[in-house]
């Protein structure tokens, strides 16, 4: 089977660890995605308002997320950097709120280091760092510290500049060599590999055909040795290749996941939770019926 598979059930369970909790592996992880940005490329100003902000959150645990991904600063090409104390003001009312009312665990997209340590003093269970430790490495020494969960995301440049050259002698072998150096930064800063997850970075400094290709080959990363997560959500490659504005890319969004999961990826960063939870547990079903068939004879079912 291609890609980062679970460990069989009677061995150790699959688990990834984040913060004294764990989320289990054995079947496909969808995380909800909230926006708590003026300008997200497709849920910008929508969840602005706290009070906003929580009950989209509550409602993404009730259709099924294991986690949600809360991002203060949007990163769709051209996108202004926020200061470190704007995303903040944004992220820690919301925070505040949901460590009362929301019992799915937080993941927290930043790439501050300052903002990460304020969101894990606020409970955050995770830290979505969508430089992969490259812009503030300090983020891999309070992962260690706390035992959150850390996704470490591959891109090319920033939102300013990642769309500018899209172009790579060898697309997978980069994405692979740069996840594997952020995963070497994590463990030298104290982080077991069983906190850590890795993101090709769909649409992050890629062309169409190149976010096409990780998908595909998405199992190429899975002698990474960690779970591999993808982010194929509502994104342009979609839009440009089914010609189809930002809010009907539903349909397309699921078939990406879907394949993703054929082909080794294990968690899905979603806005549309309930529609990505049913389709990936058919999928991871009849991914295990054949499963079952080939296996030999007497082997546990
Ligand atoms: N995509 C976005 C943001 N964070 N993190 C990971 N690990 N993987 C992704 O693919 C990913 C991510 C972009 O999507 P969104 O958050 O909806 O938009 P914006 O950055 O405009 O807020």
């Amino acid at each position: 089977m291609p890609g980062w598979a679970p460990e069989p059930a009677a061995g150790d369970p699959a688990v990834w660890h984040i913060r004294g909790r764990t989320v289990d592996l054995g079947r496909p992880v969808v995380v909800g995605v909230l926006n708590v940005t003026p300008d997200s490329f497709s849920d910008g100003g929508v969840y602005l308002e706290p009070a906003a902000a929580e009950e989209r959150a509550l409602s993404l645990a009730a259709e099924g997320a294991d986690l949600i991904d809360i991002g203060a600063e949007s990163t769709r090409p051209g996108a202004p950097a926020v200061p470190a104390d704007e995303e903040w003001d944004r992220l820690a009312p919301v925070l505040e709120r949901l460590r009362r009312s929301l019992a799915v665990p937080l993941s927290v997209d930043t790439t501050k280091a300052i903002v990460a340590e304020r969101a894990l003093e606020l409970g955050a269970a995770v830290i979505n760092d969508v430089s992969g430790l490259e812009v503030e490495p300090r983020i891999g020494r309070l992962a260690a510290e706390s035992g959150a969960g850390l996704v470490l995301m591959h891109r090319r440049g920033d939102p300013r500049t990642m769309q500018r050259d899209v172009e790579y002698a060898d697309l997978i072998a980069e994405v692979r060599a740069s996840l594997e150096r952020s995963i070497d930064a994590a463990v030298s800063a104290g982080c077991s590999r069983k906190q850590l997850v890795v993101d090709p970075g769909i649409g992050f400094g890629k062309s169409p055909e190149g976010s096409l290709r990780l998908l595909a080959e998405v199992g190429k990363f899975g002698s990474l040795d960690v779970p591999i997560m993808v982010g194929p959500s509502r994104k342009s490659f979609i839009g440009m290749l089914l010609d189809l504005p930002v809010h009907e890319r539903l349909e397309a969004t699921i078939g990406a996941c879907v394949v993703a999961l054929e082909r080794g990826a294990r968690l899905f960063r979603v806005h549309d939770v309930g529609p990505a939870r049913r389709a990936l547990d058919l999928a991871e079903a009849i991914r295990r019926a054949g499963a079952a068939e080939d296996a030999p004879a007497g082997a546990p079912r």
